[in-house]
């Protein structure tokens, strides 16, 4: 198929799923803030896209094998959330009753975990407080990363790109780690899957440093973890995404960080999108995984940076214009108005349609 026609669409990956993971709130410095990522953001990119008629959705069957997981996932991570997903009601009680505050419960029943080791072990494994567990959220997270190996699937399967709408996002969640919203790390599933090609890039765009990425293929010099984000010495994840993270073992410089300031702007975001791209091409991956953030607008409400809609479309003009078999992750973005225009205009430059 010409891919300049102009009935060309990307397949897409949906699932209504991740409705059933709607936490209401997230604490702030002392205080409760409604939570920043929301089911409303998924809804409208897909609504957007189906109107501009830029996307073929699909909906899966059934959920993958929870082996194709743990390829990216310690198996005691996943058994744990799985087990607080399907038992919430009595985690929450229990804790409650240590206290003899039974009578407080209240609220919408998700487990918030109230200790942070600084490393992950048994039974601690989330390292934040924006990343609570409900009762939808095992399904939501188990189909969410189920859109990520379909779409390697059909890559794999001799489609050129495929886009899979994934929520709740996955950058932000270690090889034993769930934080910043992310519980199981949907970009690195998809470049496991697309490793039967050969070796993979994964290019983070998200405004948030893709320190779950980033863990998972320290170690391994067949796939390349490049980054651009927000400098971590002024923003989320602050411990990870510094320049000097090479990478370790026999992998060290296949990881590369582009930490950027808060404030910067359009022409110098792109210079170093440009760099990241030029370290792909140096890389010669046989296939490419993009973690899609739309933080990096300017009117995103914990984003600092200053893209504006039209840039999205050169984004996705020069990813896809490398010509690699492509998987492209939904990652954050927050400004829920917006969020439709900015997907349009990602995939219209991916697709090369006006
Ligand atoms: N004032 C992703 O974009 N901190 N995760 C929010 C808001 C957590 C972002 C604080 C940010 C996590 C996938
Ligand atoms: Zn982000």
């Amino acid at each position: 198929m010409d891919r300049h026609n102009d009935t060309n669409r990307i397949i897409t990956f949906y699932s209504n799923a991740h409705l059933n993971h709607s936490p209401q709130i997230e604490f702030l410095h002392g205080q409760n803030v409604p939570y920043f990522e929301k089911t409303s953001r998924i809804e409208n990119i897909r609504k957007a896209l189906q109107a501009a008629d830029l996307i073929n959705l699909r909906e899966p069957e059934k959920s993958a094998d929870v082996a194709v997981i743990e390829q990216a996932h310690d198996a005691g991570m996943i058994d744990y959330l799985r087990n607080v997903s399907a038992n919430v009601e009595d985690r929450i009680r229990d804790s409650f009753s240590i206290y003899h505050m039974e009578d407080e419960i209240k609220g919408d029943n998700y487990f918030y975990e109230s200790i942070f080791p600084p490393v992950p072990s048994p039974n601690f494994y989330i390292y934040d407080s924006v990343s609570p567990i409900g009762k939808g959220t095992y399904d939501a997270v188990m189909m969410s990363a189920t859109l990520a190996v379909e779409s390697a699937e059909v890559v794999l399967n001799g489609e050129k790109q495929a886009f899979a709408l994934c929520r709740p996002p996955g950058h932000h969640a270690g090889r034993r780690s769930m934080g910043g919203y992310c519980y199981f790390n949907n970009a690195s599933i998809a470049a496991y899957q697309l490793k039967k090609l050969g070796n993979v890039a994964i290019l983070d765009i998200d405004y948030h440093h893709g320190n779950g990425t980033q863990d998972i293929f320290w170690d391994d010099p067949e796939v390349l973890v490049v980054n651009i984000h927000a400098d971590p010495k002024m923003d989320y994840p602050y411990y990870a995404g510094h320049a000097r993270e090479q990478g370790g073992g026999s992998a060290v410089g296949t990881n590369l960080n582009l930490p950027l300031p808060h404030g910067v702007d359009a022409d110098q975001y792109l210079e170093t999108f440009r760099q990241a791209v030029r370290r792909i091409l140096q890389f010669q991956p046989s296939a490419l995984v993009v973690s899609l953030g739309f933080d990096t607008y300017q009117g995103d409400p914990i984003g600092l940076f200053s893209l504006d809609i039209p840039h999205y479309e050169t984004l996705g003009r020069e990813i896809s214009a490398l010509g690699l078999p492509t998987v492209y992750i939904q990652e954050g973005g927050y400004a829920i108005d917006q969020l439709g225009e900015m997907a349009v205009s990602f995939f219209r430059g991916v697709l090369e349609r006006r």
